[in-house]
């Protein structure tokens, strides 16, 4: 993998000593995974990677330092750092990783003193799960037009309705849960936050889905799940703008697994292009091969540029990276589909045979493309947000 981006100026000296960390670990970290495609066997090896992330410190990375951090804030830089790293070995230990940050952002961002406490600790050492429950059947890039209630009944909410495309679903030991918290039907006042246990009566899983590159994910159902008054996460009504707040920490994030993604396909392409002999030569003689690399490696680097753009003005500027995190998310999915897939055509037949390293990366990046908020989404972002200047 190239190492010389870590040059660049948007690093401290703890970014390039977590690079190190990183190198040094994966290689022995991930020994012995076990793999496979049916549910049973996803789940467990989610959970496997969850206690090895863990007891690696990494998982310390996803929560802010007073609540058993790494750092004393979410640290944009290093989240990109730890999933860009993970995602060239292995796209579930990117996942398990990225799950931690997302699912409990929300509670790092609003949470009261009690449930930032109660959560954030088992988040950093692995004894909990996260999920993040946005999506629903009819809405999913329309935020605003979700249609589960939350209801005040005493000392209580009581939740009712449908969440889906909700990774971690199943596995799950928490849900960051947003609904509508008042009479308001649709657009984005009215709905609010909730953290819901996974155990919490009346929550239960619908479906689970399967998809091309398996990692756990499910539609979830809520039938008059209560839930304590004091899992209010921030205040009500904001749960919309905490939605966002916590996307553009994470999009950025997104970006840099797509980037990991594509670091490997680029190094897999390389090797490909030295060993593979065609017409008398290399395949890497031909200048085909040599406009392909020449445009993978390009590919990269104005993905990786806008990042660790994106990364390093939240964590040194303080400043809503919105577009940025938008561009970061937007390039890097993009760019990293058409890396894959050029690495992907130089091994020929082999490059679609099931285990081969390319022939995952082709199945691992098409989800990134969409979820945490979809190209279209985030061309919608940028335009908006460029619009106001
Ligand atoms: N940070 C803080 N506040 C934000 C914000 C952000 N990043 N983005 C929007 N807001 C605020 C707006 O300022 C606005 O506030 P006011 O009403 O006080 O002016 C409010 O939130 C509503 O914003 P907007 O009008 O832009 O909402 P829209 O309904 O038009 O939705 C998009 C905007 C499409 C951008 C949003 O629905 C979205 O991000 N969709 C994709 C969702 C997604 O990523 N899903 C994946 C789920 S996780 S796998």
């Amino acid at each position: 993998m190239d190492r010389t981006y870590l040059d660049w100026p948007f690093f401290s000296p703890e970014h390039r000593d977590l690079a190190r960390e990183l190198d040094a670990w994966l290689p022995h970290g991930l020994k012995g995974l076990a793999h496979g495609h049916t549910t049973g066997r996803v789940d467990a090896t989610c959970r496997d990677l969850v206690q090895r992330l863990a007891q690696a410190g990494f998982t310390r990375y996803a929560v802010p330092g007073a609540y058993g951090g790494a750092l004393a804030t979410l640290d944009s830089r290093s989240l990109c750092m730890i999933r860009e790293h993970l995602a060239y070995h292995e796209g579930l230990a990117d996942f398990a990783f990225a799950m931690q940050g997302l699912g409990s952002g929300a509670i790092s961002l609003a949470g009261s003193e009690a449930l930032k406490a109660d959560y954030l600790p088992r988040v950093a050492q692995g004894r909990a799960i996260a999920a993040f429950a946005l999506s629903e059947p009819e809405a999913g890039s329309d935020v605003g037009a979700m249609a589960m209630s939350a209801r005040r009944d005493g000392d209580a909410w009581v939740l009712d309705g449908e969440k889906t495309w909700i990774s971690n679903g199943g596995i799950a030991d928490f849900y960051v849960v947003f609904a509508r918290s008042d009479s308001i039907s649709r657009g984005a006042k009215g709905i609010s936050a909730f953290v819901v246990d996974a155990n919490t009566p009346g929550l239960s899983i619908a479906e689970r889905i399967e998809v091309i590159a398996p990692h756990p994910l499910a539609r979830i159902r809520f039938d008059s799940a209560r839930i304590p008054a004091t899992h209010l996460l921030g205040e009500e009504g904001g749960g919309f703008k905490l939605a966002m707040q916590t996307l553009d920490i994470f999009r950025s994030s997104v970006a840099a697994a797509a980037l990991g993604f594509a670091r490997r396909a680029l190094d897999e392409a390389l090797s490909r292009a030295k060993s593979r002999r065609m017409f008398g030569a290399t395949l890497g003689d031909l200048q085909l091969t040599q406009a392909a690399i020449g445009e993978m490696a390009t590919l990269i680097d104005s993905a990786a540029l806008l990042t660790y753009r994106a990364a390093w003005q939240r964590d040194m500027l303080g400043e809503r990276a919105t577009r940025e995190a938008a561009m970061a998310k937007m390039t890097a999915t993009e760019n990293a589909q058409i890396v894959i897939d050029r690495a992907l055509q130089m091994f020929g037949g082999q490059g679609v045979k099931s285990g081969e390293t390319v022939e995952k990366l082709y199945r691992e990046i098409r989800a990134l493309r969409i979820y945490e908020g979809a190209t279209e989404v985030q061309k919608l972002i940028i335009a908006r947000e460029t619009m106001k200047g």
